[in-house]
This record gives C-alpha cells, structure tokens and sequence, in this order.
C-alpha cells in the first residue's frame, strides 16, 4: 500500500491508493457526462481524500440502459443458477485477496475501525456472497394440482433491473447485502453508494468484472440523493428499488415509484431501538453489553440499543458502573488497534449529533458521561450517556445515529414493554434476562423485526433482517432476501382425461 494520504496519520502505511474514482457502465469505469466530480472526506481529519466522478441523470439513464440491456438479451438471468453461483465464489475468492485494503478504504472514507472492516465487514461480504452463491441453483417453484383438469407450476423469475440505494455506515456490508441475492436471483443492477463513501464501491465493481460478471449485471453510479437517487426511485425502466437510509428518503422513494412505473420498493430505515435489562441479570455483563448496543460503529448503525431500560432493583449498580466503562472507552483513530470508536462519518452528522446532545441538556436532561466532541481535529464524539430523560424528549423519540444513549429506569414487565413500543420504529430490541418466561412474553410484545434475548447485534447472513412500522419493509439477508429479487410466475396447462 502506498505512504500517502493526508500527511497527518501514525498510520499511513495502512492508508491505500484510492485507484478508481470514476462511474461503472457496462463494465467500464468512465466519466460522467457532465465531467463533474465531487470530493470524499477522511473523517479523521475532514480533509479530501480524492475527487470522484458525480453521476446524475443522464448517467443513471445510461447504466439503467446497459442492464436493460443485460437482463433483456444477456447471459446473466438466462445461465444456470449453478454458473452464477459459480462466478460469485470467484468474486469473493478476489474480495478475500483486497481484504485489507477494501477494509482500509471504508476506513479513511467512513471513519470506521479497521479491524472490525478487517475482521467483521469484508469477511462477511465475502460470505455473503457464497451464501447466496449456493443459494443460486436452488430456486425452484412449486408443482401445483388444481382443479381435476387443470395442472399448473411456479417459475420463480429475476424482478428484471434493480436499482439498489445505499448508505455510507456499512458501505461494503451494505453494497452485498443487496447485490448479493440480486445477483443470485439473475437481476441487472444500478447501485448507488452514499455521497460520504464513494470508493469502495467501484473497487468491487473492477472485482466484479475480474472475477466474470458479464458488462451491463453490475453498474454503479456515484452521485447525490436528490439527483442521481432520485432518477433511480423515478426511473420507468427499473423494475424494483431496494433502499436502505433514513426514514425520510424512504418516504421520498416511495413516492417516486408510485408517481413513475409503480416499481417494487423495500425499504431498510431508521430505528430507536429499546434494550430492556431486568432486575436478574447480570450487571457487568448487561453494562458491557449496553455499551455495545450502543457504541458499535459510532452508533452509526440502524440497529443501535440507543433506549436502555433497567429494572429499578439493580438500576443504581447499573448507571454506576456503565459511567465508569463508558469513561474509558477510547475514541481515536480508527487505524490504531486499542481504539474502540472512530470519528463519525462526516461534518453534517457530526453536527447533527452535538446538536441532539444540547437538545437533551435544554429538554431537562442530565448528562452522566461524556456530551462533547474531542478537542482535536476530525469528527470524534465522547460516548454521552443521559439520564433524567423521558420517551417525549426528542434525545430519546428521535434517531441520532451517533454514541449517544438515553438510560432510563423501569418497575414492572408492562411498562416495559409499554414504553419500548412508544416509538414510531420498530427495527430491533434487546432482552436481558434469566427468566424465559419474561424472554418469551416480551419477546412476542415488542413489535420489532428483531429481537435479540441475551446479546446483541447477533447478525447473521441467513437470518432475515428489516423493521416493522417506520423501520421499513422487506427483509435482507436470509432467503427472505433472495425471494425479493424474484417474481412468480403461474404456468397453467389443461390435462384432458386425468384419472386423477
Ligand atoms: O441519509 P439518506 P443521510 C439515518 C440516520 C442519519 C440520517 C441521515 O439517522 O443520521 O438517516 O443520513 C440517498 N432519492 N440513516 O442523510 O439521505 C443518499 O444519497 C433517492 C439510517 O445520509 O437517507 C444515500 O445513498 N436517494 C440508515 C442514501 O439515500 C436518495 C443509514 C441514504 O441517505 C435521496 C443512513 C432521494 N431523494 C442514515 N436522498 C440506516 N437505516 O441504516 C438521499 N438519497
């Protein structure tokens, strides 16, 4: 890896060349049309790392036509699932090879630890793939016998071109949670990565071609929301969008495919998720816990346990002990090893987290650690944890998306339960207790679309993940994932003269 950067980390020699910075139509990396670019900052520093070619509508029309172009007379959706399973293996095999620096790439771009880019991330792209990859072969429909003269089956066929939508706190994970079973499924796609972390993505579209994706399967346009995006959620020649990021875009999303083709839309969106501690756990254990829940990746995460509720019996060990972890914790360069949380993404969610942590003071809240930035420069956030605070104070009702936890104190299994419900969202909850009895009734109670009894972030790429209420719709990862990027289709044929 090359000893260049922005001149200002102990670490550069893990800080890489950033080697493709242009759009990707039809296998080839291009400028946009209108030559303009935009630059990407390293949140460790707020300086620019490079500039990179922004796509708008006229690009997007261009790589939404070469999938067309690939769905409607390629070989992608026409060759065996077999032989797309095939070349998917042969895609992670090259993410496995760039392991460390496709890790270091989302690190100077998103401020996220590389170690975990190194250990957790790009290991499970690599998985994610070869899990749909053996998926691929195993599509199959149903046979159906109907009424006494009638037979029919289920083709389970690709949606056709595919638009898919991506935030910048997962940039990799995120890319393959949705191309992954895409491509097992036989779908073109347009995939445009969030405007904070533009170069990972292209790094998997050149590894995407090496390893054998036909031109035109997988394109990606870097750009804007309200433009790039927006021509993808407006587009009449894309069959589906798959979209994960705030709630409010997902709104918009919505919007424009019900105003232009009426294309299939999921959405992936915000969360408050609640993590309920009761009076028989274990405390050090729950505390390590709640800070996790809350902390991991800067608590840019949809899923973050940002509502604590502990059980009144063991509430004052608790608070006690969470402040003193919590006071250690290290936030620092995400490239030294001992630092457990990086900088935030960038300038405007910095900003947008310091503004919720004086809302919180305003709202009557009282801060138990941390609630300020770190005195130097880039984008570090102290782990702030509030107490005195209520389900009405917008600290505890709204997304922050940053290292900020609302620590609030609870009697009875109703109230809590009650009180987890009192959110627009319903993404994930955390349970922790002895008890099975307790597990199991607020496990069934909480409407969330995971519930997690005893740990936390226990994700997996078998396992369906997505929200209830305002999180959001259609599942990722699992098989449930794969079938979105599918359509049925019912083949029906009379038989004359069945002794059946
Ligand atoms: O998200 P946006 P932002 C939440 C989190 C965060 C807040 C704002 O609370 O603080 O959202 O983040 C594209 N048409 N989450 O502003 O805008 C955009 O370019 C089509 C939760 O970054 O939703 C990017 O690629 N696309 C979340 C993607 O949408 C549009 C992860 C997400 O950006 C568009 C991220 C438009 N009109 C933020 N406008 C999660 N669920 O994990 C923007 N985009």
């Amino acid at each position: 890896m090359a000893k260049h950067g922005n001149g200002n980390s102990e670490y550069l020699e893990k800080i890489p060349d950033v080697k493709f910075t242009k759009l990707f139509i039809n296998g080839e990396f291009v400028d946009s049309i209108s030559g303009k670019t935009f630059e990407t900052v390293d949140p460790r520093t707020g300086e620019v790392i490079t500039l990179v070619a922004e796509g708008d509508k006229e690009d997007v029309d261009l790589a939404v036509k070469a999938a067309r172009k690939a769905f409607d007379h390629g070989t992608w959706p026409r060759m065996s699932g077999f032989e797309r399973g095939r070349i998917m293996n042969k895609f992670a095999d090259l993410i496995e090879q760039n392991l460390e620096e496709l890790a270091a790439l989302d690190t100077i771009d998103g401020g996220k630890l590389f170690s975990l880019g190194k250990e957790v991330d790009i290991p499970s792209v690599s998985s994610m793939l070869r899990y749909y990859a053996g998926a691929a072969d195993k599509i199959h429909g149903e046979t159906l016998k109907m009424s006494m003269e009638l037979q029919g089956y289920t083709l389970l066929e690709p949606v056709g071109v595919v638009g898919l939508i991506i935030p910048w706190n997962f940039p990799s994970l995120l890319f393959f949670i949705k191309a992954a079973p895409a491509l097992a499924a036989g779908c073109t796609m347009v995939i445009k990565p969030a405007e904070q972390t533009p170069v990972s993505a292209l790094f998997y579209a050149h590894l995407a071609k090496q390893a054998g994706i036909p031109d035109g399967v997988l394109n990606v346009i870097n750009g804007f929301g309200p433009t790039a995006g927006a021509a993808i959620s407006s587009h009449m020649d894309i069959d589906k969008v798959s979209f994960t990021g705030s709630t409010e875009v997902g709104r918009l999303i919505m919007q424009a495919a019900a105003t232009s083709n009426l294309k299939q839309v999921s959405l992936e969106l915000g969360g408050k998720s609640p993590l309920i501690v009761f009076d028989d756990a274990d405390v050090n254990k729950a505390v390590e816990l709640a800070l996790l829940a809350v902390l991991y990746n800067k608590g840019e995460i949809c899923c973050a346990g940002s509502r604590v509720y502990v059980q009144e019996g063991i509430y004052e060990e608790f608070e006690k002990k969470i402040a003193e972890k919590a006071k250690s914790w290290v936030v620092g360069d995400p490239f030294d090893p001992h630092v457990q949380q990086g900088p935030q993404v960038d300038k405007e969610q910095f900003e947008k987290i310091l503004y919720y942590i004086e809302q919180g003071k305003k709202e009557g809240g009282t801060i138990l650690t941390g609630g300020k930035a770190l005195d130097k420069k880039g984008y570090y956030i102290e782990p702030t944890i509030f107490t005195d605070v209520k389900e009405e104070m917008i600290v505890v009702s709204d997304e922050i998306f940053g290292p900020v936890m609302s620590l609030m104190k609870f009697k009875t299994v109703e109230e809590a339960i009650e009180r987890a419900n009192n959110t627009k969202y319903g993404l994930a909850a955390g349970i922790v207790t002895k008890d099975l009895n307790i597990a199991n009734r607020v496990s069934r109670s909480i409407r969330a679309g995971t519930i997690w009894i005893n740990c936390y972030f226990a994700l997996d790429r078998g396992c369906p993940f997505g929200g209830y209420k305002m999180s959001g719709f259609g599942k990722d990862k699992g098989m449930q994932a794969l079938y979105k990027f599918l359509q049925v289709k019912a083949v029906v044929t009379p038989i004359y003269n069945s002794p059946w």
